[in-house]
């Protein structure tokens, strides 16, 4: 057995151990004390400090919550229908899940981030990615809604997604697998030196926020797995954490990890700007879907897009270097600074810090160690700034609190390792219940964070909570991380499995997430915004409702000369004018889903009668006294 395999085992063991050790009887492990307690109490009617917005992961949505307290305020769908909210159901939002590969309304999301301006966090929105249909979504803060996705060409398992650059100039997009690109029909086990890795950056339009495919970098066929933005001085640069540098195309027997470095690549998008400005770019064909959901029409629509510009990094200097890291790194984290880079190696018990400025000199001196397809390999000592010693098994991610200090989980020894950055040594671990993956700070992903809670998110719960069959629920754990020594505060369950979170001071988007849609500006192709422009409209079977919906009445409430075989559209108006009084419609025996129609919003289901009768329909949202006589029939007659 190689060093290699027996290593693996026995990380295996250990968690194993691990994760027995932990089960049952653990009363000392994180009891809570009542500080604790008072420091998540957030009384009734008062607010939270912080917006948590933490990734479902399998589920396809995000999930607000609010910290301290660990309340549920919303699940967002984005790459997912929702029988709640309509999403994905109602004629308005099914162009957003429009693929090159069709209607797919689920996908596995990892890592949202937020919008920022010069380097801060605007809340203006939140970005997330789908991994396995590659895309990128949009969560537009205002309304707490997903308002844009673009789909991903040339990637594959769209892992090392959705960071966002100092001034949201970009969101960033790597693939996790290497494919053929373009893709074709053509032997695996010709892989190495035939597949390709791609990194897009979608820019971001600084008034509207609309995303553009801009370009992708053409890279050699590793896997891509996590990213993150250089800021301050490394501003300009984004840091790449890879894998499988041998470019095997069977990991099961751990090949990947023959080479005792992979490596972190630094990607120069400023020079990219400057070769796409040049015409250095090729225009490639690739099709892919660009969805849209227009505020003022509340209707999304879905664009297919038939080219994409790329650059090739084996062709063009100065685009990308390599920067060598031990061990299979996974997370791949840029200090509050911009100066520090470290790449946690997931077989390595110690993590590897790169320096920025080292980096510059040794590309200013023109000192490499090799090369990979035409991209120069920077030798390990020349950027090596130093590393965290025996921190602990298995290191995914690292954040950092901006007071000079470093956080990073380790999955096997299931803990969060407090560490000085500058000096590199430990000064405070806490265990986590159990295996944790990604952790998040407030701002942490950012020039300034808000260092004073850490949120850990764990991939097992075993005994933590109430057994509800053979699923159990994912969970995150919040810390105080304001004093020398963290302290575990409170434990909650999640939705789906967190990967990665952002999160946000309250203050930076409360106030504009009370937003209401202006009636008067309702510009949906069949929206009825006064009683008096209700009206039922017969194309051949085709059969348009125009209804309005207020406290509390439908209009028209009762509708005749239906017939079977009909294809029935209600497109149904919310009149109300008042913050957070939406109104539900539901309609016997349509597949649709209910309808929640937010004040001044307009949203249409598809009613196809199988059978003659007089069928009712009502409101599904408890709108006010007379909400149970919020209803209708429609009658149904013979084709
Ligand atoms: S990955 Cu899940 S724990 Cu997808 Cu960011 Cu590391
Ligand atoms: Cu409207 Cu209940």
């Amino acid at each position: 057995m190689n060093k290699f395999r027996f290593l693996m085992l026995a990380l295996i063991a250990t968690t194993m151990l691990l994760v027995s050790c932990n089960q049952g009887g653990n009363s000392s492990n994180g009891a809570l004390s009542s500080s604790a307690a008072e420091k998540v109490y957030v009384a009734p009617g008062e607010h939270d400090e912080f917006y948590a917005f933490v990734s479902g992961g399998f589920s396809g949505q995000l999930s607000v919550y609010g910290l301290p307290s660990g309340r549920l305020f919303k699940v967002i769908p984005v790459f997912s229908q929702d029988a709640e909210k309509a999403w994905g159901y109602n004629e308005e939002t099914k162009p957003m899940l429009n693929t090159s590969h069709g209607f797919i309304p689920w996908d596995d999301s990892h890592h949202p981030d937020i919008s920022q301006t010069n380097g801060e966090l605007d809340g203006r929105f939140v970005f997330i990615n789908g991994n396995n249909t590659p895309r990128i979504a949009k969560i537009d803060l205002s309304v707490f809604e997903t308002t844009e996705i673009i789909e991903i060409p040339n990637s594959a398992g769209n892992h090392s997604s959705a960071f966002v650059t100092e001034n949201t100039e970009y969101v960033v997009a790597g693939t996790r697998f290497s494919v053929p690109i373009p893709q074709r029909d053509m032997p695996i086990n010709e892989y190495k030196g035939n597949f390709q890795g791609s990194l897009s950056f979608i820019s971001v339009d600084p008034e509207d926020g609309g995303m553009d495919l801009s370009f992708q970098v053409l890279m050699p066929g590793f896997d891509y797995d996590l990213a993150h933005p250089g800021r301050g001085a490394s501003h300009g640069w984004m840091f790449f954490s890879t894998y499988n540098s041998e470019e095997s195309h069977s990991l099961m027997e751990v090949n990947a990890s023959q080479n005792d470095k992979d490596f972190i690549a630094a990607v120069n998008w400023k020079k990219a700007e400057e070769y796409i400005k040049e015409g250095k770019f090729q225009t490639m064909p690739a099709n892919y879907a660009h969805n849209v959901y227009d505020e003022e029409t509340h209707t999304a629509t879905s664009t297919m897009k038939k080219e994409v510009r790329v650059l090739d990094a084996s062709e063009l200097p100065g685009l990308v270097y390599l920067l060598p890291t031990p061990k299979s790194p996974h997370g791949c984290d840029v200090d509050p600074t911009g100066e520090y880079i470290v790449g946690n190696g997931k077989l390595s018990s110690d993590l590897t810090v790169h320096s920025f400025s080292k980096m510059i000199q040794a590309i200013e001196n023109e000192k490499f160690d090799g090369e990979a397809y035409g991209i120069p390999i920077l030798s390990f000592e020349d950027v090596l700034a130093g590393s965290v010693k025996q921190a602990g098994l298995g290191p995914l991610h690292t954040e950092f609190d901006g007071n000079g200090n470093g956080y990073t989980t380790f999955f096997i020894s299931s803990e969060v390792v407090k560490w000085k950055v500058g000096t590199w040594e430990v000064v405070d671990r806490q265990p986590c219940y159990y295996s944790v993956g990604h952790l998040m700070i407030p701002g942490g992903n950012s020039r300034k964070p808000f260092g004073k809670y850490v949120l850990a998110m764990n991939k097992i719960t075993k005994d933590r909570y109430l057994p509800t069959g053979p699923e159990v629920t994912q969970s995150a754990q919040l810390y105080d991380i304001s004093g020398e020594k963290m302290e575990l505060l409170l434990d909650f369950p999640t939705v789906g499995e967190p990967h990665y979170a952002a999160g946000i001071a309250a203050d930076l988007v409360k106030e504009r997430s009370k937003k209401i849609y202006n009636l008067e500006e309702n510009k949906h192709k069949y929206a009825t915004t006064s009683d008096a422009n209700v009206k039922v409209e017969r194309n051949g079977n085709e059969v348009h409702v125009y209804m309005t919906m207020i406290r509390s009445h439908f209009n028209p409430d009762n509708i005749e000369g239906i017939k079977v075989g009909d294809k029935v559209y209600f497109h149904v108006t919310n009149l109300e004018q008042d913050y957070d009084v939406p109104h539900g419609v539901s309609m016997i025996g349509a597949n649709t889903s209910e309808l929640l129609i937010m004040p001044g919003q307009t949203e249409t289901f598809v009613w196809e009668p199988k059978q003659v009768g007089v069928w009712p329909f009502y409101c599904t949202d408890f709108c006010s006294a007379l909400h149970q006589e919020m209803q209708g029939y429609v009658r149904v007659s013979p084709a």
